[in-house]
């Protein structure tokens, strides 16, 4: 059978080989906050989980008025019950963090008409964590994420001294927040952890510093090393944190050939109230990434910023340099409309060299309802970009659209970082 062909006469079939191509292709999602089963609590799922999710949190503060202390006071499932009746009993549950769990709901089968939250809640009482996770997997067709695992944390970090074997599925990401972020105090715990390191960023100290990221890449098996930055982040400056990234962090990323990850733009605890829907956004210096991938153009660097003031310049950015990966529409960027004004934009000015999305899931279920919209989402701008092609005259292929999507689902972020899907 001949291989299928688009012209100006099958646009619309051609539309059609899109979306099934696009649902049909799995993702890698470069960035979740996900656990294996080995870690415990910190593997959150089932639907409690998912509507206390803290975009939720934040928008029930909003709608209810229960004072922040009564709400915390709670137990999960009465957080969950007044969610669900403030979001979605009493208003129309049509935000994109209200419409989400709604999704998972319908693409595992439930009545969502029925909004009966306790049926929902009987389904996943019946769930073994580790047949859900090959559902969940399934039903989202993801075949891989990577975690954001912070040795600085308590819970996590004696699981991955006990070296444990960790699920394929999930690859790591060494997250460095409390270095860059605090080094005060981040010296004070390197030191307990046996580090030879004091506050003052000398030789030795960097030395040390370097060390410590090399063991816990090699630990990990660290995809990548990321950090959150600020709006107010700029490089290079006097701060413990351009000289930390410039004497330590871009050094072993180089030696260890894998990219440094910086996710700009987030402004921490505007509203400590909320804990962890307390965080805002604030456009942030594109310069400084531009200085830093012009200064170190060995070092690989993937980048996304929380503003969608910065996209249009973080764009022409990532023109200038190939060292410079974007990935995903991040956290409040992680909507229909901005992703598809993001993905529009991306695909105009830096064609499938992107990596249009990243779930950000910190819900197992999640994975199903972040995919099945970016998708439809991606899918329709690739096909409108294919629609512009074909009208000059260009005709295209099956098989060149399933190059083209496996590249924008992961391939390309397995081929900046060097390494074969899921080796
Ligand atoms: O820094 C991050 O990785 C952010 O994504 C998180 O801090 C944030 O809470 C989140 O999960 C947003 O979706
Ligand atoms: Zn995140």
């Amino acid at each position: 059978m001949p291989e299928r062909s688009f012209n100006e006469s099958n646009v619309e079939s051609m539309r059609a080989a899109v979306t099934e191509i696009m649902n049909a292709t799995p993702v890698t999602d470069v960035h979740t906050h996900l656990y294996t089963p080995v870690f415990g609590d910190l593997l959150l799922w089932g639907i409690d989980e998912t509507i206390t999710y803290h975009y939720l949190i934040a928008e029930v503060l909003r709608a209810s008025q229960i004072p922040y202390d009564a709400y915390w006071a709670l137990s999960k499932t009465d957080q969950a019950d007044l969610i669900w009746r403030e979001l979605y009993l009493d208003r129309s549950p049509f935000s994109e963090a209200c419409r989400g769990p709604l999704t998972v709901l319908n693409r595992l089968g439930l009545d969502v008409a029925s909004r009966d939250l306790d049926a929902y809640r009987a389904y996943f009482e019946q769930q073994d964590v580790n047949a859900y996770i090959d559902i969940v997997f399934q039903k989202a067709n993801v075949s891989s994420v990577v975690m954001t695992n912070d040795p600085f944390d308590d819970i996590e970090r004696p699981v991955w001294e006990r070296g444990v074997a960790i699920d394929k599925r999930f690859h790591a990401a060494l997250r460095i927040d409390p270095l860059l972020t605090a080094w005060e105090s981040a010296s004070d715990r390197l030191a307990e952890l046996g580090y030879k390191v004091t506050p003052v960023l000398d030789a030795t100290t960097l030395a040390e510093v370097r060390r410590f990221l090399d063991d816990w890449i090699e630990r990990m098996d660290a995809l990548y090393m990321a950090v959150s930055l600020s709006p107010a982040f700029t490089f290079p400056d006097e701060s413990p944190c351009s000289t930390l990234i410039a004497e330590a962090v871009l050094p072993v990323a180089r030696e260890r050939n894998i990219p440094f990850a910086m996710m700009i733009g987030v402004k921490r605890k505007v509203n400590p109230a909320l804990r962890l829907a307390a965080d805002g956004v604030g456009a942030s210096d594109v310069g400084a990434v531009e200085r830093m991938c012009a200064a170190y153009p060995d070092n690989k660097f993937m980048v996304t910023m929380l503003a969608r003031e910065n996209q249009h310049e973080l764009c022409i950015a990532a023109r200038k340099f190939r060292n410079l990966f974007l990935f995903g529409c991040w956290w409040f960027l992680n909507d229909p409309s901005l992703i598809e004004e993001m993905t529009r934009m991306r695909f105009e000015l830096l064609g499938s060299s992107v990596l249009p999305q990243h779930s950000d899931a910190r819900i197992l279920d999640q994975l199903i309802y972040k995919w099945s919209h970016s998708r439809a989402i991606i899918g329709r701008v690739l096909a409108d970009k294919y629609a512009d092609l074909i009208a000059t005259g260009w005709t295209l292929t099956e098989s060149e659209i399933r190059r083209d999507v496996a590249r924008l689902l992961g391939e390309n972020f397995w081929t900046f970082i060097g390494r074969e899907n899921g080796d």
